[in-house]
């Protein structure tokens, strides 16, 4: 590869880690339309992807059906004491991991070239862009890191002789032996893979797996659990948030950052067709906001990444029209089913099942199967720019600035459809004790309820309770300018199993309420205790309950909404009992952190105590 590259340390790395893992051969990718049409060729010519016969320039890749997920059991913040990783993480002596890793390391790129990925995390050369070089044996991350991030020679330019990179080292850890023959999808058995963090460094090293976040190392790894680290130590904020910009009838624009935990919800508020008259939406961004303050006091989030890695399941053009919209051509496919007319399935999908299909092992599926045809993490990666209802501003190196925080998360019963914090020290307590059904994003069990502080409890790079101050430390930097808090949950269940609340375009009903309380920001009162505050009186009602402010009936615009009066009670409703048997598990979850939790939100959890009471 004819790539003059002037960065010692970057050459002197590249070296160290071909002679630690011998590739075959290795390549330096330029970004380019070409080497991405390359790689792609190849992968169909050795069976590894279908090329799509009825969506232009698009691939389905099946996985080994022991590599569908993130693994979280087998990821580390390897912080150089465990108290500093803390209790949410899992954690091994740097030194220890090192080790074993370079053992696992050695020899584990025989027969497959190393690929050596230049790429930036927001627009190249933005002051809150962050540069990382991920190495890896796989094709398949080369393809997707083009879409999901900025690849490429330009990068190396920015970085010159001596410029700061995250160093990203990534293995299926699947050597090929002379003569061996490949499988469409190596990867290591579940004991030996690692997805390890050293904060303290700057530096990843990920072993085993090619799936998602433990294989795309500039997303959960570098966007979040490295850049989460370095935004405490440099006072700015990494979080696992969608963005967007909502316009209301008279011309005001509003931006939203929303926290749901994994498969809860962000990709499908980002990109939502509000139901409601003259409003209108934008998408910044589906997964992560950078978000630092600026000359103006305010907070501006930017989206680091250039594409949507999304569930597929789910997604049709009932439920989220502009995401099937964005899926038209140039995308990846992993783990859908494969029509016989050469396009992609999954369950939820528009229309008729298909009569027969591949489904995700590659088997012969028929809709009385009796399995799923795509499996529940199927994914699919598009570029953000190919969004029908993406922001123009959507890569404007300053950012949008924020007006509101919704943190949410997948319950069953309890929490209402919305609610908002009285004041900051009520938001993050909101934040810090979010819980969640979990779900097929991580390997393990599906619809337990856990604690999820701020969707952030896979992806902190260091101490959750210092994470927590944190965030205190930033709203004491943004006082009256700090973004209003709000609490959703759009997965409320009846008794026999249904969905209360139709969700989806609907959802924008519950933002215009919180854009309306935020005009009537002159009226909100905050009291310091955050006990019973006045009533607030806003452009848009609400009333005080012992769990915050929520909206009545009549403030939500329910306008030409087919929905029975009980289910919007229901939904509206506070079971006081139900609350009072929550606050041993959130003290439960509080001890966990020790000496590390903020005294602020002790407080709030006493008061919580006294407003149910
Ligand atoms: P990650 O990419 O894992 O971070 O997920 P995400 O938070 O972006 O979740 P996504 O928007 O992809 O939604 C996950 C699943 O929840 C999909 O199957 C959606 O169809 C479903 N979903 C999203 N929004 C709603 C909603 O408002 N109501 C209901 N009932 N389901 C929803
Ligand atoms: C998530 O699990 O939150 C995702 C998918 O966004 S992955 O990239 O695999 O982490
Ligand atoms: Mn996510």
């Amino acid at each position: 590869m004819a790539v003059m590259v002037k960065h010692e340390k970057l050459k002197n790395w590249v070296q160290e880690v071909v002679e630690l893992c011998r590739p075959g051969s290795i390549h330096w990718c330029n970004g380019t339309k070409e080497e991405y049409d390359h790689l792609m060729t190849l992968m169909v010519e050795n069976g590894m992807a279908d090329s799509l016969q009825n969506r232009p320039n698009s691939f389905l890749f099946r996985s080994d059906p022991s590599d569908v997920a993130r693994v979280e059991d087998r990821t580390y913040i390897s912080a150089p004491t465990q108290d500093e990783a803390g209790p949410t993480n899992h954690w091994i002596d740097p030194d220890e991991l090192k080790k074993t890793m370079t053992e696992l390391y050695t020899g584990c790129m025989q027969g497959r070239t190393l690929y050596v990925i230049p790429f930036s995390m927001g627009p190249i050369g933005s002051p809150i862009s962050k540069i990382g070089i991920e190495l890896t044996d796989s094709p398949y991350v080369v393809c997707n890191m083009h879409i999901m991030t900025r690849v490429g020679t330009k990068v190396l330019e920015v970085l010159g002789t001596d410029g700061d990179y995250i160093p990203c080292l990534h293995s299926i850890g699947a050597p090929l032996a002379e003569g061996q023959e490949d499988v469409p999808w190596p990867c290591a058995p579940i004991e030996k893979k690692y997805i390890s963090h050293f904060p303290q460094e700057n530096l990843i090293w990920s072993f085993g797996s090619g799936y998602g976040g433990n294989a795309l190392l500039g997303k959960k790894c570098l966007a979040l659990r490295i850049a989460s680290a370095m935004a405490k130590r440099e006072g700015w904020m990494a979080e696992h948030m969608l963005i967007l910009r909502l316009t209301n009838p008279e011309g005001r624009r509003f931006h939203i950052a929303a926290a749901f935990p994994s498969a809860c919800g962000k990709t499908n508020l980002a990109m939502l067709e509000p139901t409601i008259e003259g409003w209108k939406c934008e998408c910044i961004g589906d997964d992560i906001a950078w978000m630092k303050i600026g000359n103006d006091g305010r907070l501006y989030a930017i989206n680091p990444e250039a594409g949507f890695f999304g569930v597929a399941p789910g997604t049709s053009y009932n439920s989220n029209p502009m995401a099937m919209e964005t899926l038209k051509e140039n995308c990846i496919f992993t783990n859908c089913a494969l029509t016989d007319d050469g396009d992609i399935w999954w369950e939820g999908f528009d229309g008729e099942p298909p009569a027969h299909a591949i489904d995700w092992k590659g088997n012969d599926w028929t809709p009385d199967s009796g399995r799923p045809a795509a499996h529940p993490n199927a994914r699919f990666t598009a570029p953000a720019a190919q969004c029908p209802v993406i922001c123009p501003d959507w890569e404007d190196p300053k950012g949008v600035p924020i007006d509101i925080f919704v943190f949410g998360g997948r319950r069953a019963g309890v929490v209402p459809l919305v609610n908002e914090a009285y004041n900051w020290d009520h938001g993050v307590f909101l934040g810090a004790t979010a819980a969640s059904e979990t779900t097929a994003a991580n390997i393990g069990a599906v619809g337990n309820l856990r604690r999820d502080p701020f969707a952030m409890q896979p992806f902190c790079g260091y101490h959750m309770g210092d994470y927590f101050q944190h965030w205190f430390d930033m709203g004491d930097k943004l006082g009256a300018k700090a973004p209003r808090i709000f609490y959703v949950n759009w997965f409320r269940k009846s008794p026999d199993g249904k969905w209360l609340w139709p969700g989806f375009g609907e959802n924008s009903r519950v933002l215009k309420w919180m854009c309306e309380r935020v005009e009537g920001r002159a009226d909100a009162v905050e009291t310091p205790t955050g006990l019973f505050p006045r009533k607030v009186e806003g452009k848009a009602g609400a009333v005080e309950t012992p769990i915050g402010l929520l909206p009545r009936k009549e403030d939500l615009d329910l306008t030409g909404l087919d929905i029975d009066n009980d289910d919007v009670e229901e939904l509206l409703r506070i079971d006081t009992k139900a609350w009072q048997a929550e606050l041993p598990d959130i003290e439960k979850h509080f001890d966990q952190f020790g000496r590390h939790l903020p005294q602020r939100l002790k407080v709030q959890l006493e008061n919580l105590r006294k407003r149910l009471k």
